[in-house]
């Protein structure tokens, strides 16, 4: 006898499969038919028999671990063709330990007559009991997040910390977060396969059917992890996508985002796997008005081109609109800075309005103007706009040219940081980098520091110096005069200057 046997067996007994392999290994057919929720067990548990009385060996513990058998049997086969001991295998349930499953050996074949079906379904209470407490309260969906990185772990959490604010920003709850580091990245799967398995395990304990990448997947990575784990797969550029699409309502936002869209997960259309039908509809999968994601590739290209014309109409629109304005000569300060720094607050305590302000990334998309007046009877437009993130995905840039074209018009641009946030640094670099890369970088510029009601005087003084920026609370209005002291004073310097120039130009055009 030199060959393992093995068999499925089904929740009510019944023999689903049997499989003969080699003196080591069984090769396992394709569960298809199986599928459940990437949240559940299997359903199977699968037995099988070890001809050298060894115990469960990695790739066992590996199918178990990837296909959620409900539990591995391994049946040591003596001299005399007679069952030895056999070795039990099953997942855990969240554990304090982190344990992702437990094992049991040499346990006499006759002890495997164990009430089997209630075993199961105390084990399955157990599950649902302790994913229960990662569901907040609601049946949003859960995710893991996960990083592989060849830097540090500390740049690795605190990115996965903002993954996790995009999250909660997308509607998803982020109920655990796992880091690989690694030298190179595996070209399949991004990470190890073994941290893949641990992952799969990690998203059934915490009752999780979305995994989401801190780095970009390529469109076969994607769909290889997809495949493997039977989770849906996004990256950060998808998630942050989604949140834009959800968050668009004006017309050219909806265009802009869907075109984003559609550009970045044109290659993932080559095939049509499971990977991006997976994403149809839930998050990942949102298109701008509900209108599902096309996953036709030759429509999408139609579609690519119908958008991009659309666009060229709403921009020279907005061409029109800035001249007119421009020929009123109101001077334009420009809000920017990171998401979630305060930009639509204060422009909202700067001009008595109500734009929506939220503690969510990417709260605003759509640019609002308002006009404001100064005491000194200065009058001046003040725009707030979408905000920055490190990292922005290119296409997402490029679809947003034309409102960030607006800020190509600013006379001032108010810089607000969030000074309570750790990364302070971070996030005016990034600001900065984009700021630069929008050809933005000429335009002067003014930091304000936001939130200082966050952190103690000491903090702020020290900031004001290091940053030369303005100390405000955008929420409290009593904060804001040295602010418009700053502005006036500011813009009364940006429009001596442009008076001169404007002044010339009307003698030119005036006959
Ligand atoms: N404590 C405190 N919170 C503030 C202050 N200013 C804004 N916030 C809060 O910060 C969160 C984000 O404010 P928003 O004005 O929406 O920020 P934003 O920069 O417009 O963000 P996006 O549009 O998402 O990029 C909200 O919950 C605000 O209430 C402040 O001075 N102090
Ligand atoms: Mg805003």
């Amino acid at each position: 006898m030199t060959r393992q046997v093995g068999v499925l067996i089904d929740r009510k007994g019944n023999i689903a499969s049997v499989m003969v392999g080699d003196h080591k290994s069984i090769f396992l057919p394709d569960l298809g038919r199986y599928r459940v929720a990437a949240n559940r067990l299997r359903g199977l548990r699968y037995v099988h028999t070890h001809l050298r009385g060894e115990p469960l060996t990695p790739d066992d513990m590996a199918d178990l671990a990837h296909l959620r058998f409900d539990v591995m049997v391994a049946i040591g086969v003596g001299a005399d063709g007679l069952p030895d001991g056999a070795h039990v295998a099953s997942l855990l349930p969240d554990n304090p330990e982190g344990k992702q499953w437990d094992v049991q050996e040499d346990l006499p074949v006759n002890r495997l007559e164990d009430d089997f079906p209630r075993f199961i379904q105390s084990l399955e209470e157990e599950f649902e009991r302790t994913q229960r407490a990662y569901a907040v309260g609601d049946n949003r969906e859960r995710a893991v997040l996960m990083s592989v990185t060849s830097g540090s772990k500390a740049a690795a959490e605190e990115s996965l910390a903002e993954l996790a604010e995009l999250a909660e920003s997308g509607g998803v709850v982020p109920a655990d977060r796992i880091i690989q580091q690694r030298h190179r990245v595996d070209p399949q799967y991004l990470v190890g396969r073994g941290k893949l398995d641990e992952v799969i395990v990690r998203s059934l304990q915490v009752g999780a059917d979305l995994l989401i990448f801190d780095q970009s997947l390529t469109p076969g990575q994607s769909r290889a992890i997809a495949e493997r784990t039977e989770l849906k797969v996004i990256d950060r550029t998808m998630l942050i996508l989604d949140i834009f699409a959800q968050r668009a309502h004006s017309r050219e936002g909806k265009l802009q985002v869907e075109l984003a869209q559609l550009k970045y997960l044109m290659p993932y259309l080559a095939n049509k796997g499971t990977a991006l039908s997976r994403l149809a509809g839930g998050i990942g999968g949102r298109g701008p008005g509900e209108t599902k994601l096309e996953v036709d590739r030759r429509r999408v290209q139609d579609r690519i081109h119908h958008l991009e014309k659309q666009l060229r109409n709403v921009s020279q629109r907005r061409h029109l609109r800035r001249q007119q304005r421009q020929r009123r000569q109101l001077p334009v300060i420009s809000i920017v800075g990171y998401t979630n720094a305060g930009k639509s607050t204060l422009l909202n305590t700067l001009t008595h309005s109500s734009v929506l302000a939220q503690d969510r990334l990417f709260a605003t998309l759509d640019p609002a103007s308002r006009r404001l007046r100064f005491p000194r009877d200065l009058e001046v437009i003040i725009t707030d706009t979408v905000g920055f993130i490190r990292d922005l995905p290119p296409d997402l840039i490029a679809a947003f040219q034309a409102t960030l074209d607006e800020l190509h018009d600013a006379d001032l641009l108010l810089h607000v940081v969030d000074v309570s946030s750790p990364y302070i640094d971070d996030h005016i670099q990034a600001v900065e980098t984009i700021l630069t890369d929008l050809n933005l970088g000429d335009i002067p510029q003014l930091i304000v520091l936001n939130k200082a009601d966050l952190v103690s005087p000491e903090i702020t003084a020290n900031m004001a110096r290091l940053y030369q920026g303005v100390v405000i609370s955008a929420h409290d209005g009593d904060t804001l005069s040295p602010l418009i002291h700053c502005l006036q004073d500011l813009l009364g310097e940006v429009i001596t200057e442009e008076q001169g120039v404007s002044e010339t130009a009307a003698a030119v055009v005036e006959p």
